[in-house]
């Protein structure tokens, strides 16, 4: 397989044939290209978009303004990891064409414990397993999935734990372009040593910094784990400093490194107040170094419109500020593992955000005498706690004495930080000098090394390193006889082969679906009523993944999950029939020789007349454009005056929109026109239409009428079908 075809899913099995001599195409970080201010997509200017998409999926609105998908500057990124690699390829293809361009891909639980690299593809919990095999895959999906939507994708994983080397070199050589790496991260949230972890953490910059990789500090997980967020505002300061400069000092240039920030708090403290003034404090002191801004997820818990509004904010303050890199986290993350849809609506959120906010600082400016004082505020508190570190004796000292993640608003303290030993934890003891005639053969290799002068480069002594020579990388397939990429795809194949299908939220055709319901009684018992519904309907595995409190008493919203223990047979589904549609010479020329009238309103006390308009008028391309001549009596118009009116005119078909549809005014309205046309005796010779955003066609038939249009109609279809109809009809005579 060289391409993907958008009409066919990824055939994951063609990317397992013969992974074991892939090479990726291209090593190092890619952003997006930029098109000069000013640029116009369709009829619109925009000042802050890159280059456009040959294959997308554009914003829900859209298709109001010709489908065009501009795509912002920013780098986008979907965070991905279902736990299975198979199924995050899959999800990786959907967000690209959204507009997704760094896909994050998340560790399994305790990996950063191993000491050393993991083969095969085992399936993971609460991510993937990294391992060669699903690296190596993944990029070779992306390489595909980079050509579908005519775009470099940056594929991304964690270079942390006590195996960071070693996922170093292994992300080199394999075409990771980006990573997190950040020793303070191992030491404060992972328990790792810090000496190892700092002497780990200088190998493996170096070894990114060769692979051109960007790296994202850690930098953010202090907003995570603190109760408050906004009181370690100055120590992120802190931490984010030690990092830059601790990569600068091993080779890294500061174009690759980025700073990993997250808007500390949210509504209801007065959110903007807070995070604005951290924002400009941090893009001052950090000039030249890169910008990627983590949506808020310290307070979400497992309302999604709650996440999205947070979200929408944050990606505000990115386009206030700056970002290079916009981060999505799914609205989702609170309540399960996230879902499909749940990556795309974060990826939706970003791009809706920063294309609304296109160009804005053109009108909005930050006023930098109002925030002065709080940024020098933020600045001066982040350098006394450095002064103070220093005055400690140093990094290792300080963090001994607890002064990381303490609750306190520097230089308050609480005595609550997170405290580690400098000869405890985690892999403690396991870092020795190297020897005076220490030497190995092969590049990018940090300190020190013994090697023989006049060399062109290291690993010629010993023919080419992995990196030069990467016919001596070992790939290891799988091991694991019962938990395997292989096995699970004979369940997919079985499901493929019988042509039977689940619905789905994170793994092929797992079955889960969701179901939301209202119950007007409180909490506890609107929860078990929610599961009983699930029982008598027969669903499986029920829970309760989110709710809201309308009223302790009056009613409560709940959200479910549960899995359908039925399968679906694609053979046997009726799929909804398209409106056919004539070709429009046939309907020109029908029309040219049997001229056709017809009368048009909306029924009833309904004032729409949007959609019935776009459907007669030529301007919109309405029934008019093919010669047909309406008579529009207007809006709120009884069906008795339109049954008149298509008598008086003679017409061959009347038009009713019915937008309103409360109460089922638009079903007592269908039958009446029915019934008072049968009544005056003019059934037979008019072609009762209905249409409007809640009507089908089946709907109209049903109660009396010849058909019914929805959303999306077009004065072809309805030309079509008035023409079809009267070809039929006057056939029959
Ligand atoms: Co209003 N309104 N509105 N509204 N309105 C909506 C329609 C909606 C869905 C909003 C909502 O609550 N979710 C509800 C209707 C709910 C329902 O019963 N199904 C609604 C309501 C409840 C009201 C009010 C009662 C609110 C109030 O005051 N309490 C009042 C009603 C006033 C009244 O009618 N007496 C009200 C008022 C208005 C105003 C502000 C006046 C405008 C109408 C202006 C006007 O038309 N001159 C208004 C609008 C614009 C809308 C809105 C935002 C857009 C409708 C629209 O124009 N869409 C919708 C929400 C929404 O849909 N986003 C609510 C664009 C057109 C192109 O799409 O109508 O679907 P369309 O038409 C297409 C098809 O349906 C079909 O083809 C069209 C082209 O593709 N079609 C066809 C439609 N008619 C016909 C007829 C035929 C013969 C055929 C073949 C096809």
């Amino acid at each position: 397989m060289d391409k993907l075809d958008p009409r066919k899913q990824i055939d994951v099995e063609e990317i397992l044939k013969d992974l074991d001599k892939y090479r990726p195409k291209r090593r190092g970080w890619t952003w997006r290209k930029k098109l000069p201010e000013g640029t116009k997509i369709d009829r619109y200017d925009y000042h802050q978009i890159s280059e456009l998409l040959k294959n997308s999926i554009p914003l829900p609105a859209a298709h109001y303004f010709n489908n065009i998908d501009p795509q912002p500057d920013v780098v986008i990124t979907s965070e991905i990891a279902s736990g299975r690699f198979e199924d995050d390829i899959r999800r990786m293809r959907m967000a690209a064409w959204h507009g997704a361009d760094h896909i994050m891909v998340i560790r399994t639980l305790g990996q950063s414990h191993f000491d050393g690299l993991i083969e095969g593809t085992p399936e993971g919990v609460g991510g993937i397993p990294i391992t060669r095999k699903q690296v190596r895959a993944t990029r070779k999906a992306l390489d595909l999935i980079e050509e579908e939507v005519g775009r470099p994708i940056n594929f991304h994983s964690y270079v942390s734990g006590v195996a960071g080397p070693e996922i170093a070199v292994l992300f080199a050589e394999e075409g990771v372009n980006g990573a997190h790496q950040d020793p303070q991260y191992n030491v404060l949230y992972r328990g790792v040593n810090p000496v190892r972890s700092f002497v780990d953490a200088a190998v493996a910059k170096k070894i990114m910094a060769w692979a051109n990789m960007l790296q994202i500090d850690g930098a953010h997980n202090a907003n995570a784990s603190a109760k408050l967020a906004w009181t370690v505002m100055p120590e992120l300061l802190v931490q984010h400093g030690i990092n830059c400069m601790y990569s600068v000092k091993v080779g890294m240039p500061k174009e690759n490194i980025a700073l990993s920030t997250v808007p500390p708090v949210i509504a209801p403290l007065p959110e903007m107040r807070i995070d604005l003034p951290y924002a400009v404090a941090l893009r001052e002191l950090f000039q030249g170094y890169r910008f990627r801004a983590q949506m808020n997820t310290r307070y979400i818990e497992s309302d999604l419109f709650d996440a999205t509004r947070a979200h929408v904010l944050n990606a505000v303050l990115s386009r206030l500020t700056s970002a290079d890199l916009q981060s999505t986290i799914t609205p989702d993350e609170g309540r399960n593992v996230p879902w499909h849809i749940n990556s795309i609506r974060g990826v939706e959120t970003a791009k809706h955000t920063l294309l609304a906010m296109d160009g804005i600082k053109k009108y909005v400016k930050i006023d930098q005498e109002a925030i002065r004082e709080k940024v020098r505020e933020l600045k001066m508190r982040a350098i006394l706690m450095l002064e103070e570190i220093i005055e400690m004796g140093g990094y290792f000292e300080a963090l001994e004495a607890g002064m990381f993640v303490d609750n306190g608003y520097y230089p308050e303290r609480f005595g609550d930080g997170i405290a580690r030993k400098k000869d405890g934890e985690l892999a403690a003891g396991t870092v020795v000098p190297r020897d005076h005639d220490y030497m190995a053969p092969v590049c990018e290799h940090f300190g020190y090394n013994n090697l023989p002068e006049g060399l062109e480069k290291p690993c010629d002594l010993i023919n080419g390193c992995t990196f030069h020579n990467p016919d001596k990388i070992q790939f290891i397939d799988e091991l694991d006889e019962t938990d395997n990429v292989n096995l699970r795809l004979e369940k997919i194949k079985d499901m493929k082969k019988r042509n039977v299908i689940k619905p789905e939220v994170e793994w092929f055709a797992d079955g889960w679906i969701q179901l939301d319901m209202t119950f007007s009684l409180p909490e506890e018992y609107a929860e078990a009523a929610a599961l009983a519904v699930c029982e008598k309907l027969g669903l499986e595995e029920p829970t309760i993944i989110a709710k809201t409190v309308l009223h302790p008493s009056e009613g409560t919203y709940v959200e479910v999950k549960a899995k359908v223990p039925f399968e679906i047979k694609i053979d046997e589904l009726e799929l909804p029939k398209k409106p056919e549609t004539l070709p429009e010479e046939e309907l020109f020329s029908f029309v040219e020789k049997r001229p056709i009238k017809v009368v048009a309103a909306t029924v009833g006390e309904d004032e729409h007349s949007v959609g019935l308009r776009e459907v007669l008028d030529i301007k919109h391309g309405g029934i008019e454009k093919y010669g047909i001549k309406y008579v529009y009596l207007g809006t709120s118009v009884p069906p008795e005056k339109l049954i008149d009116a298509a008598i008086e005119t003679g017409a061959d078909a009347i038009l009713a929109s019915m937008i309103i549809t409360h109460n089922d005014v638009h079903i007592k309205n269908m039958r009446r026109l029915n019934e008072l046309a049968i009544e005056k005796g003019i059934r037979d010779k008019v072609l009762i239409i209905v249409g409007g955003t809640q009507i089908n066609n089946d709907m109209a038939i049903e109660n009396g009428v010849d058909a019914g249009f929805g959303r999306g109609t077009k004065g072809i279809h309805v030309a079509s079908f008035i023409v079809k109809k009267l070809k039929e009809r006057e056939s029959q005579k």
